[in-house]
């Protein structure tokens, strides 16, 4: 998720010079941010008017005396994104009532709504699956599914003409008393007319009380236009981006938030039920500068690991007592979590530049060897890796059968590490 951004940002900041800003280093910053934008497939407008605050928030930026002139740059371009990304970000809570999809064919419309269900569940909740796509022959049967697999109930209208099925649905989940009524809707291919009228019929029917735009984070650029279209027709509350997981360059999930000015309830990033994840606008700014999230990382970690051995790892991140041995229990709590691909992203430092999607599998082996390299050190090296002179290095290189070069290696990105812990406790991220 926002890869592209991510590593097209470390670049940028990566480049920035810590003496005094120039007007030339806030020129060459905005061109390098506007590029990195469209490229991303933001529209045109709305890159000249993010670059156009951005701007004006250099150039009257006051000094923060704790600052380096580089974090102060990276600061404000944070600070921008963020508040691009948050305009009207509320959230929303989903107590009881009807919730209605819609979009575009393929969106991800039928998975999505299951996984809001699983997400819903509780023992106290009763909550009821149906819907109304009579144009796809196998539509109503893959929802069916999906709720057995989740055991959430379901429910098949009798009628079979989408307005009438609707009612009848309308009238099982009255009947029943459940708390939830999740509807999905067919899609079509292009935004049409006997579409958009047919969802006008069944909203008024059923007068849902979340309308929820279910929108493919691949569509880029057109995806604006698919919102404005069902937003004159029949309005909405806000938006569910699937498929964060692919190759997206992230421009979707900027142009919607600030375009529509309507939050962004939940991403999807993958196809399992549990890829799902809600949307914070600071936690997604941090992973497009290429800082990671250390916050969604915790919470992911929390059914995996025990809170204390997280809380641990994180106090010591924050704490500037950040040692060699906590970076070994940050990459383990990493491999227990599962899938290097999706997590590495999560951690600052080793998410961004170096380690790009296609060299997983050596970076699986490089964090390997890096824990190797550790446990190869006595504590006192762990504790202060400073004092590892030469002839250290050659010891602790000939422990875990590498090279001194990956010594090197992995004291550079622990600096790495904790430099960013630094940025971001200054930066008041925690
Ligand atoms: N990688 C990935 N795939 C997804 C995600 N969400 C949905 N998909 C896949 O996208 C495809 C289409 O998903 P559906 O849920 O059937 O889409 P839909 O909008 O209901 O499609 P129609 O009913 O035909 O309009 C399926 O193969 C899903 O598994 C996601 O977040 N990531
Ligand atoms: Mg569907």
């Amino acid at each position: 998720m926002f890869d592209f951004l991510s590593k097209k940002f470390t670049t940028i900041f990566s480049k920035l010079k810590n003496n005094k800003i120039t007007q030339k280093d806030i020129t060459a910053l905005l061109e390098q941010v506007q590029d990195a934008l469209l490229e991303a497939d933001v529209p045109f407008q709305l890159v000249q008017e993010f670059c156009n605050q951005l701007q004006s928030d250099l150039i009257g930026q006051k000094i923060h005396e704790a600052l380096k002139p580089q974090e102060q740059l990276v600061k404000i371009v944070n600070e921008r994104i963020q508040s691009f990304l948050s305009a009207q970000q509320t959230t929303i809570d989903f107590t009881r009532g009807i919730m209605m999809v819609m979009g575009l064919q393929g969106a991800g419309k039928t998975t999505t709504l299951a996984k809001v269900a699983n997400r819903l569940k509780k023992p106290t909740k009763k909550i009821l699956l149906a819907s109304v796509d009579y144009y796809r022959p196998a539509a109503i049967e893959q929802l069916r599914q999906l709720a057995e697999s989740i055991s959430v109930d379901f429910y098949k209208a009798n009628q079979n003409d989408p307005v009438s099925a609707a009612k009848e649905i309308l009238q099982e989940y009255q009947k029943n008393k459940y708390d939830f009524l999740l509807l999905d809707t067919a899609g079509r291919l292009h935004i049409d007319n006997q579409l958009l009228q047919e969802l006008q019929t069944i909203d008024l029917a059923l007068q849902p009380q979340y309308k929820v735009l279910v929108l493919d984070s691949m569509t880029g650029q057109e995806s604006l236009n698919v919102a404005k279209a069902f937003n004159q027709a029949i309005g909405f509350d806000g938006a569910i981006l699937t498929k964060m997981d692919s190759d997206t360059r992230g421009g979707a999930a900027f142009s919607f938030c600030y375009a529509m000015k309507r939050p962004i309830f939940f991403v999807g990033t993958g196809e399992k039920i549990d890829d799902f994840e809600q949307f914070y606008a600071d936690r997604m700014t941090s992973r497009i500068l290429g800082m990671g999230d250390l916050v969604s990382l915790a919470e992911k970690a929390d059914e995996k690991i025990g809170k204390v051995e997280q809380e641990k790892s994180m106090k010591s991140f924050m704490s500037g007592k950040f040692s060699l041995e906590d970076f070994a229990n940050q990459m383990n709590m990493v491999n227990k979590l599962g899938s290097m691909s999706k997590l590495m992203k999560y951690i600052p430092g080793i998410g961004s530049l170096n380690i790009s999607p296609d060299m997983i599998q050596k970076g699986q082996e490089q964090m390997r060897g890096f824990k190797a390299i550790i446990s190869s050190m006595t504590p006192k090296e762990r504790a202060w890796p400073s004092i590892l002179c030469k002839s250290r290095k050659k010891r602790v290189a000939r422990g875990a059968g590498v090279a001194v070069s990956e010594v090197n290696l992995l004291l550079d990105r622990f600096e790495q590490s904790k430099q960013y812990a630094k940025l971001l406790k200054r930066m008041g991220r925690f």
